[in-house]
């Protein structure tokens, strides 16, 4: 472990330091964060591809104390630069798929436009561009045996991790806070939208042999069709059956043991910001009334790290910039929370 004699925890975030103000270098950290800034399929709010960086300045801001793991932090967490090029790549699809969309909007048909054609084109190749880049960036990181997080990016960015979590692990589920099942195939056209994050995944990844979706209310009736037909490896807990079942007065821990139970002895956590109550992320790229609380999800994660599952790795997904760093400051701090989950179930 790091030299931390001359660290004062209980002082102030040092910016000369990485994310939360820790002294530790990618070598040092057990844990390392790999930020995806990649944006092209968002639908609405933009803002997510920029996030890390305001979520790097909040994170100064995090206190390092956290009763659930009070020494996670000690173990070292590490936050990667922001690949420069990768953004850029995402600045100039996004701009291709703006026009494309507002195309496709007014009614007009594709095939006819060779322009949209071509965009579409090199949007989609973009995204497989992405993926294998991520891939890449995150089995280099699993084979030098770090705990590796993912921080989006629009929720289009782990599928390259969950293959190298696959050639990892072997088989494991994701267990998915989110307001939407993103289990379209293809969405507006784009075969690697944010919104076919988990139907890709299905198809891509056959060692991901579980999906645990909480929180979902925002869904077409195809996906909701897709899951009664696949409910071998789709188990969906929409947000209107979780609270109906507690205006019934189930308890949230009865309802979070069953959640548990759904899933295999290896879990990857994917979280997607709009899980939450929008008050929590009013900038996200698809917002929905309605979500959780923070605390309601931590229960959940301590609930499964106590019950033996393994909780092997994480993403973080559509936190978006704003003006006033609101939304970088909640990412902030449940990327932190969620840090510490992953070393505390993961015991050295
Ligand atoms: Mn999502």
């Amino acid at each position: 472990m790091n030299d931390l004699s001359q660290f004062d925890p209980n002082g102030c975030g040092n910016p000369n330091n990485n994310v939360f103000g820790l002294p530790f270098t990618e070598d040092e950290a057990r844990l390392v964060i790999q930020p995806v800034p990649w944006e092209v399929t968002v639908s609405f709010g933009s803002g997510t591809a920029r996030s890390a960086e305001q979520i790097m300045k909040a994170s100064l801001q995090v206190d390092l104390f956290d009763p659930d793991v009070p020494d996670g932090w000690k173990q070292g967490f590490y936050m990667r630069e922001t690949d420069r090029k990768i953004l850029m790549k995402s600045d100039y699809l996004r701009k291709e798929a703006e026009l494309y969309i507002d195309y496709i909007s007014n009614g007009e048909i594709v095939g006819q436009n060779q322009f949209m054609c071509k965009s579409l084109r090199e949007i989609n190749e973009g995204s497989l561009f992405l993926n294998s880049w991520v891939h890449q960036q995150t089995k280099g990181l699993l084979e030098k045996g770090k705990l590796v997080a993912l921080l989006g990016g629009d929720h289009s960015t782990p599928l390259g991790f969950y293959k190298a979590i696959a050639e990892t692990h072997g088989e494991f589920g994701i267990l998915q806070i989110d307001a939407h099942c993103d289990l379209r195939e293809s969405y507006e056209d784009f075969n690697y939208s944010h919104a076919s994050i988990m139907f890709n995944t299905l198809r891509e990844v056959p060692l991901m042999t579980k999906l645990v979706q909480v929180g979902i209310r925002d869904y077409s009736e195809g996906e909701f069709n897709y899951i009664q037909e696949h409910s071998d490896r789709i188990k969906t807990y929409f947000d209107r059956d979780i609270r109906i079942r507690q205006y019934e007065g189930e308890t949230w821990k009865s309802i979070c043991d069953e959640i548990i139970q759904q899933l295999p002895p290896k879990v990857h956590i994917s979280f997607d910001i709009d899980g939450l109550d929008p008050k929590l992320c009013p900038n996200t790229g698809t917002p929905v009334q309605g979500g959780f609380e923070t605390e309601q999800v931590y229960y959940l994660f301590n609930k499964i790290r106590q019950s033996g599952k393994q909780i092997i790795s994480f993403d973080l997904n559509e936190v978006s910039t704003s003006e006033n760093g609101w939304d970088a400051n909640v990412g902030a701090r449940v990327l932190f929370k969620m840090c510490n989950m992953l070393v505390a179930a993961n015991p050295q």
